[in-house]
């Protein structure tokens, strides 16, 4: 026990000294006195809308293997996100606490080493494993087993890190993270209590349902929400700014050709269909999958002593104000599904009404675990309601604060308060305001913030956020740009990847870097390389992809290659897109490296094209003092400023392309055709030595 330690606070995004020791003391002590601790399972899905489940009412689907976990125990109507988007969610969730002061607002990675949820209960004796869908692109942290998809992972296939170390599951991914969770239930530690987070992927964009359910729904019309025709009149410009309509699905999300000579409402329904239908053809995998898991705790007895929680990271519009996605504080976002079942403790089939929150799960489960929940938590533990009991003093109002922008979806920051009755939302950068009286208007379509009859519910609305943003010490953290320290965290050279092209086994390459990734090869092979070294050939069709598991995010790096091109154009190494990445490529026979950060392209050239059929060594780095270089055979040729990557990049890392989005701005091709050795990639700055003895100096 470390009883004391100062240790640091997350405020800001800046680590200050206080948290640790004296929370897990009270934790660890109180554990000791709790007899036969429940296990826990938590099924956190992916942008499931509550009103895609028939125990909540859905008009549109039917889940009856999440409706079991409701008809055994109590189904919570309002249960609200802190900022709606997966990645902050999550860090909610596991923290107890809001964006702000868990360091998680956007997309960026979860700093593993302050206290969570998981932690809290391996310290008092739990087995904790987490399997499935993580997404907060740090190692897990306080589970004795972790097994999950690199990022967002995909749906056929997927690749799933065990411990550190990356497979690739056959078949598909909702079915793989149930077989994997049950296989770990079977082989735990029956004498000790466990923590199980089964995480599906699904029913999350771009919804590949499985084989068997591609047809379902085939010749049915899903009726279209109420608001699928609004026209944001009266609102914020944020609504009609937001790039989420129907209009804004992309071919891989509607996986079928528009038809051609539909009118604008036509195609828009024809979208619509398209989309909600994967989507819920997603749901029912995702549905039986949980029912296979409620199965074995039931016919092992388990589910006598087992909490079962489902919910999921936020809400998502189904078409509901004509959009997909999630984001904004309306409701459909806004609000989590949460079943909860623990026999002997809840009663059967209940409802309940009262306001709770992601930030109030990990305190939940805490207590009912025997455990105090440590008071720097900002949620409240639930375990009352769970019982029937509603305390006095229990919340009548909720905060809600959004950042990402600019961002996928360009959905404008906002903050603001719902209580039982009202909702007041702010969007900070447009300085603009709406209010909303849920009981009339449920559907959030007339802003009624300028309706003088409304003055005195707005100034005790704006008194009551002000009110929020002091109790849960939101002081704007995080409302401007990060500074450039904190955009860079310092890291120790280290190679992290060296493919061994010498060591192709069919469609895998091996990896000398001491993290043994393993890359799939596409249409290449071995071939002869510079002395006595061994190369990749590829002829202009193929590539070497490395997954996501690498993340060039808010770190210094250096990547290099040698290479021997047989054309003037061509990737030699690429990680990411248009919006996040970087790239080392020729056009025209130039060497170039490039770097994107928010969609901002940074380039630095060479200053002369290389001999086809020769051997060149070309090296890029994104230094820590923001700015991109370019070596070719050992020598510096150019600098240029640059921003840091602020976030993990969509694509993952390939050898020998750009696959989907690119990077760079590139000449004639993008596939490289030719020979690439000794590819490396480093966090941190090689220095020159190093270089030059890379570059055969
Ligand atoms: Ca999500
Ligand atoms: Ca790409």
């Amino acid at each position: 026990m470390r009883c004391g330690l100062m240790r640091r606070v997350w405020v800001g995004g800046k680590a200050l000294l206080v948290w640790g020791g004296i929370l897990f003391c009270s934790a660890r002590m109180a554990s000791a006195a709790a007899p036969d601790r429940p296990n826990i399972l938590f099924i956190l899905s992916d942008d499931h809308a509550a009103h895609a489940l028939s125990c909540y009412g859905s008009v549109i689907n039917r889940t009856p293997q999440l409706d079991r976990i409701a008809t055994n125990g109590m189904l919570f109507t309002h249960c609200f996100v802190n900022n709606s988007i997966c990645t902050p969610s999550r860090a909610a969730i596991l923290t107890g606490k809001y964006s702000h002061l868990n360091g998680v607002t956007v997309f960026n990675r979860f700093d593993g080493r302050q206290p969570h949820l998981a932690k809290y209960l391996q310290q008092a004796g739990y087995q904790t494993a987490i399997i499935g869908k993580w997404h907060l692109f740090s190692d897990p942290t306080g589970f004795d087993y972790w097994n999950v998809l690199p990022g967002q992972g995909r749906y056929l296939d997927p690749i799933l890190i065990e411990m550190g170390k990356s497979n690739v599951y056959k078949g598909y991914v909702s079915d793989i993270i149930v077989d994997l969770s049950l296989d770990w239930l079977k082989k735990r530690d029956p004498t000790r209590p466990f923590c199980l987070m089964s995480q599906p992927k699904a029913p999350h964009r771009q919804w590949t349902p499985p084989a068997k359910y591609t047809n379902l729904y085939d010749g049915i019309e899903i009726p279209e929400p109420a608001t699928f025709n609004d026209d944001y009149r009266g609102r914020s410009r944020a609504l009609p700014e937001a790039t989420m309509r129907m209009e804004h699905l992309r071919k891989t999300d509607l996986k079928a050709p528009v038809p051609s000579k539909l009118s604008p409402a036509a195609q828009k329904s024809w979208r619509y269909q398209r989309y909600i239908k994967d989507y819920l053809r997603c749901v029912t995998s995702m549905d039986d999958n949980v029912g296979r898991l409620l199965d074995y705790l039931e016919s092992t007895g388990l589910a006598t002593n087992t909490i079962v929680v489902y919910s999921s990271d936020q809400g998502f519009f189904l078409g509901d104000h004509g959009w997909f996605d999630k984001r904004f504080m309306y409701e459909e976002s806004l609000r989590m599904p949460l079943l909860v079942s623990w026999p002997g403790h809840i009663r059967p089939g209940t409802t309940n009404d009262a306001m709770v929150l992601n930030v109030d799960f990990a305190p939940t489960l805490l207590e009912a675990a025997g455990l105090t929940p440590p008071p720097d938590m900002q949620g409240r533990s639930f375990l009352p309601l769970l019982r029937g009991e509603k305390p006095t003093d229990w919340r009548h109002s909720m905060y809600y604060r959004y950042y990402h922008y600019p961002g996928d979806h360009q959905v404008q920051p906002h903050y603001g308060v719902r209580t039982e009755r009202h909702k007041l939302i702010y969007y900070n950068k447009l300085d603009e305001w709406e209010l909303y009286d849920l009981e009339k208007d449920p559907h959030e379509l007339n802003n009624i913030y300028r309706d003088p009859t409304q003055s005195s519910v707005v100034r005790d609305l704006k008194a009551e956020l002000a009110r929020l943003r002091q109790e849960l010490d939101d002081r704007d953290q995080f409302v401007n740009e990060l500074s450039n320290e904190d955009k860079f965290h310092p890291v120790p050279l280290e190679l992290v990847l060296r493919p061994d092209f010498s060591q192709i086994n069919g469609e895998t390459v091996a990896d000398l870097a001491s993290r043994k990734r393993t890359g799939q090869v596409v249409h290449g092979q071995t071939a002869p390389g510079r002395q006595h070294g061994v190369a990749l050939r590829l002829e202009g069709d193929g590539r070497v992809e490395f997954g996501h598991e690498l993340d060039p995010s808010q770190k210094p790096f250096t990547v290099g290659a040698w290479c021997k091109p047989d054309t003037t154009d061509g990737v030699i190494l690429a990680h990411g897109g248009r919006s996040h990445g970087y790239a080392l490529f020729l056009k025209d026979g130039v060497p170039h490296f490039a770097v994107r950060d928010r969609r901002k392209l940074a380039v630095v050239r060479g200053k002369e094209s290389l001999p086809a059929g020769q051997w060149t060594h070309l090296a890029g780095m994104l230094t820590s003092k923001a700015q991109i270089r370019l070596w070719v055979d050992g020598a510096a040729v150019g600098t240029a400023d640059c921003e840091p990557i602020a976030q993990k990049p969509r694509d993952g890392l390939a050898i020998g392309d750009d696959p989907d989005s690119p990077v760079g701005e590139y000449g004639a091709s993008r596939s490289w055709k030719g020979l690439i050795e000794d590819a490396r990639i480093y966090w941190g700055e090689l220095d020159n030595d190093a270089l030059e003895e890379w570059a055969g100096k």
